[in-house]
């Protein structure tokens, strides 16, 4: 029983901590949900380097909290490895000042990211920079970066994804699977799933053994 409980709570544990993901530009590596509080969600080596517009551009999200903040830093560093990559005389360089997501903030949403307004030295036409997408929730700060070379009149190609969706507009009541921090909507990948139900059929259990 004791066995099965902590089975119970590992699982619950990991659905809860869906987070966010970064749908564009491309994440350095795979999402790794336990590793999304750390710098650059676990990843400390610059990735390929997706080419992205000096202005104008945009990135994507996906997240399952209801209620978030984000904000995107930057660093010209080549190879940035440490928050510090990301400061300027101390400060943190932001391409994208933090700002408070809509609600209900469960869903995708399409954020412009216009990086030569944020008046950065060094993000030019031509330079290799790195984003690093942060997202405030109820678990704190979580991190994603993305390594980029900025062009300068690039258009994101057409088939990259801009959308805002939430459970809200996607569907309602009738058939919601609900939207709380739980995230069961946004990133439990199918595998999991067989794992979520027998968890919730040994829950009913421990509670009939309980009676
Ligand atoms: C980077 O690009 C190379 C060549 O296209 C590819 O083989 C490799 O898998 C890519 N790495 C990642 C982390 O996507
Ligand atoms: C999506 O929502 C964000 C945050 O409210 C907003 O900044 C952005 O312009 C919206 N994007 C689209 C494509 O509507
Ligand atoms: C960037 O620089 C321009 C021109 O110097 C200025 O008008 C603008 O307010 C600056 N923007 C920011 C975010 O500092
Ligand atoms: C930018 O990154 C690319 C790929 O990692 C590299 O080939 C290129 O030399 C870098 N450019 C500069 C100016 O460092
Ligand atoms: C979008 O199109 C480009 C070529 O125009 C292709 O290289 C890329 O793989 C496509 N991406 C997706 C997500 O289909
Ligand atoms: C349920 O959601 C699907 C998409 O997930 C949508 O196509 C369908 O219209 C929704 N049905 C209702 C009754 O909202
Ligand atoms: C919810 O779905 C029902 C049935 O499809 C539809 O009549 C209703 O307008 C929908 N409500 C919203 C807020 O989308
Ligand atoms: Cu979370």
């Amino acid at each position: 029983m004791f066995v099965l409980t902590l089975a119970l709570l590992a699982i619950f544990a990991s659905v809860a901590n869906a987070h966010f993901r970064l749908l564009y530009p491309p994440p350095r590596g795979d999402f790794v949900d336990d590793q999304e509080p750390n710098f650059c969600g676990g990843y400390n080596n610059a990735a390929n380097r997706t080419t992205f517009p000096l202005s104008g551009g945009f990135f994507s999200i996906k997240t399952g909290h209801p209620s978030w903040t984000a904000g995107v830093l930057i660093s010209t560093a080549e190879n940035p490895d440490t928050f510090d990559d990301f400061k300027a005389s101390g400060q943190d360089e932001l391409a994208l000042n933090y700002f408070k997501g809509p609600e209900p903030g469960a869903g995708t949403f399409c954020i412009p990211l216009d990086i030569a307004a944020a008046n950065i030295t060094d993000a030019v036409d031509g330079a290799n920079v790195t984003i690093q997408i942060v997202v405030q929730a109820t678990d704190g700060n979580l991190y994603q970066c993305a390594d980029l070379t900025l062009v300068k009149d690039l258009k994101i190609d057409s088939n990259v994804s801009c959308v805002n969706e939430t459970s809200a507009t996607t569907s309602n009541s009738t058939n919601s699977t609900g939207s709380s921090h739980s995230g069961a909507v946004v990133g439990l990948s199918a595998s999991q799933m067989p794992a979520l139900l027998s968890a919730a059929m040994a829950l009913f259990g421990v509670a009939f053994a309980l009676l």
